[in-house]
């Protein structure tokens, strides 16, 4: 089993510098290690350029302006990603990718998408990021991600890698929410997609909801794309993220839905977001991140 991976230091989406570290506090926490002793090859491709003029490169960098900040090098930055994603599966590899910003996962799942006609699709995290230009508050397009892979937003951002929807809703599952804006509600509930948030993971535990997670997602696809937003823990035991949400997931949870997502077997690519080194405290979360990334790998207790 071959593993490529992929680092994609984009900011740009989160319009905040500091996630574009993302993809280095993963490997400095040792994920090359970590996936070699549980017996993969690794190809790390390096991470793809993400262009930034003078005025974003500063820090921190003024603020971006309209409701979908830097669409242009975003859909750039996110169609060489695609493709990046398509030839490592073409070469039999699992694509790990790395962010950067939640932005990423457009380009993640066209590229998982050139490959099987139906994905599933487990969005772990605090938000939806189904916001559209015209419901977003901040108009940052990681906030978007999932509704542009599901076919709606800018063009520029729905037809990277075929201009038609990389994901069907019935076909996704939302596991951490807590912070969903208004227009995301109306979004989620309109198209029937089904969310686990905090209040059905404390109701029914998170072996359950990852039990029917799993299920949902696997039902009428080929693969499943785990995308995963560090942010969906909470804060306490990630706090480098760019926007914290209390009240999240433990370790324990996120364990738990690495092994079960692990054991079923469906998994074909995964990312790991969000991770913020400048807001971080000796590189936790970065480590936290290599503990889950082996988990999903198959590292067991016993
Ligand atoms: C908020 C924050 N819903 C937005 N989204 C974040 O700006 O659209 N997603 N932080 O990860
Ligand atoms: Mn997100
Ligand atoms: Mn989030
Ligand atoms: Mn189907």
């Amino acid at each position: 089993p071959n593993v490529a991976i992929i680092g994609v230091p984009m900011d740009l989406g989160a319009d905040r510098r500091g996630v574009d570290m993302g993809p280095s506090a993963i490997r400095c926490a040792g994920l090359e290690k970590s996936l070699l002793n549980l017996g993969y090859q690794l190809f790390d491709q390096g991470d793809l350029v993400v262009r930034r003029h003078a005025a974003t490169a500063s820090c921190p960098s003024p603020q971006g302006v309209g409701s979908l900040k830097y669409l242009d090098e975003i859909a750039r930055v996110n169609g060489e990603l695609s493709v990046a994603v398509d030839h490592a599966m073409q070469q039999g590899m699992f694509p790990l990718v790395l962010g950067g910003d939640h932005s990423i996962a457009i380009g993640s799942l066209s590229g998982v998408r050139q490959h099987h006609e139906e994905v599933g699709v487990i969005w772990f995290d605090s938000h939806g990021d189904v916001n559209t230009a015209s419901t977003s508050p901040s108009g940052n397009i990681h906030g978007m991600s999932l509704a542009v892979a599901l076919g709606h937003g800018d063009p520029k951002l729905t037809a990277i890698g075929g201009d038609f929807p990389k994901v069907k809703p019935e076909h996704v599952a939302i596991v951490g929410a807590r912070s969903l804006d208004p227009g995301e509600k109306a979004y989620l509930k309109q198209r029937g997609i089904l969310v686990f948030t905090m209040h059905e993971i404390d109701r029914l535990g998170m072996s359950r909801v990852m039990e029917q997670a799993i299920e949902q997602v696997s039902r009428g696809t080929s693969g499943v794309h785990l995308s995963l937003d560090l942010d969906g823990l909470d804060p306490g035991y990630a706090p480098g993220v760019g926007t914290p949400v209390p009240g999240g997931l433990t370790a324990r949870e996120s364990f738990l839905a690495m092994e079960m997502l692990s054991d079923a077997g469906v998994l074909v690519s995964a990312e790991f977001v969000e991770i913020n080194p400048i807001l971080d405290h000796r590189n936790q979360t970065a480590k936290l991140a290599v503990s889950l990334i082996a988990s999903l790998f198959g590292e067991r207790i016993l």
